[in-house]
């Protein structure tokens, strides 16, 4: 199971980062040769990888994209396909399965489309073929309180609440693995934190570039952090992932998820 997979791997490796492999725009020989030098240079202080529809395009989920699958699996690193799944149910199902066939762990999937025809066939095709659901719960961009964070009247409830907290109260209902909040706002990772109270773990994407802070994210309820140029643009990849690694792993042992007698 996704869930148990990752938090072992964490345990493994001492470390709750996930690298972002996003190298940006180049010819696809180049983008795979990159990657699997990061890849290479950096695993030992990884938890997972995950992959973006950035490199899935020039890649190809078939081609290139498998040689990045095969490397993660030789390191047993799990994978996670940041999809952000977004449409009507049965093209959801489709595309869950062409990555989870292709060999991904988990999909990250948007809530915004709600269960009926939207996600439910992304979490039946993940129980099937025994795969990962992550959704997201308030993104880390500027842009995120326009949609994440909008005042909704819940369907449900009637109750008049912020967009995340909904969702974060889906992600608990649908048994997601995951939901993804930005590290670029710890307040709502320790409110939605609040909500989910370790029963659905905290993915948080923008640490560094993006200008969050991986202690203040960790400390906030985040269990695993999601990094990508902070690590792949740096000057010495492997040491900059261990230095982010050091911190998050710290700041975990401060929130009491790992015992000090466990080194
Ligand atoms: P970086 O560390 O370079 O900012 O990359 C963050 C990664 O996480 C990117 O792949 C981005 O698409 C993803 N991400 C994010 O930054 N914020 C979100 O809210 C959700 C994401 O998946």
């Amino acid at each position: 199971m996704f869930r148990h997979d990752i938090e072992n791997s964490a345990r493994k490796k001492k470390s709750n980062v996930i690298l972002a492999l996003d190298l940006g725009v180049d010819r696809p020989q180049q983008l795979l040769t990159r990657s699997l030098r990061i890849l290479n240079a950096t695993h030992e202080h990884l938890c997972a990888l995950k992959l973006n529809r950035q490199a899935v395009l020039p890649l190809g989920l078939f081609d290139g994209v498998q040689k990045i699958i095969q490397r993660a699996k030789e390191l047993k690193l799990p994978t996670i396909m940041d999809a952000k799944i977004n449409d009507i149910g049965n093209t959801n199902r489709a595309i869950a399965e062409y990555y989870y066939k292709a060999g991904f762990d988990a999909v990250i999937a948007s809530p915004f489309v709600g269960w009926n025809e939207g996600l439910q066939p992304v979490f039946e095709v993940a129980q099937k073929m025994n795969r990962g659901v992550i959704v997201l719960v308030y993104m880390s961009h500027k842009g995120a309180v326009e949609g994440y964070g909008q005042i909704v009247q819940d369907v449900d409830t009637g109750q008049l609440v912020p967009q995340y907290k909904v969702f974060a109260e889906k992600a608990l209902k649908w048994k997601a693995d995951g939901a993804v909040v930005g590290a670029t706002y710890p307040e709502k990772i320790r409110e939605i934190h609040s909500v989910l109270k370790d029963k659905v773990a905290i993915y948080s994407p923008g640490v560094g570039t993006q200008g969050g802070d991986a202690e203040a994210a960790v400390k906030g309820g985040a269990d695993y952090l999601i990094v990508g140029r902070s690590i792949v643009e740096a000057e010495d990849p492997a040491r900059k992932v261990a230095q982010i690694r050091d911190v998050a792993w710290q700041s975990l042992k401060h929130r009491g998820k790992i015992k000090q007698n466990k080194k």
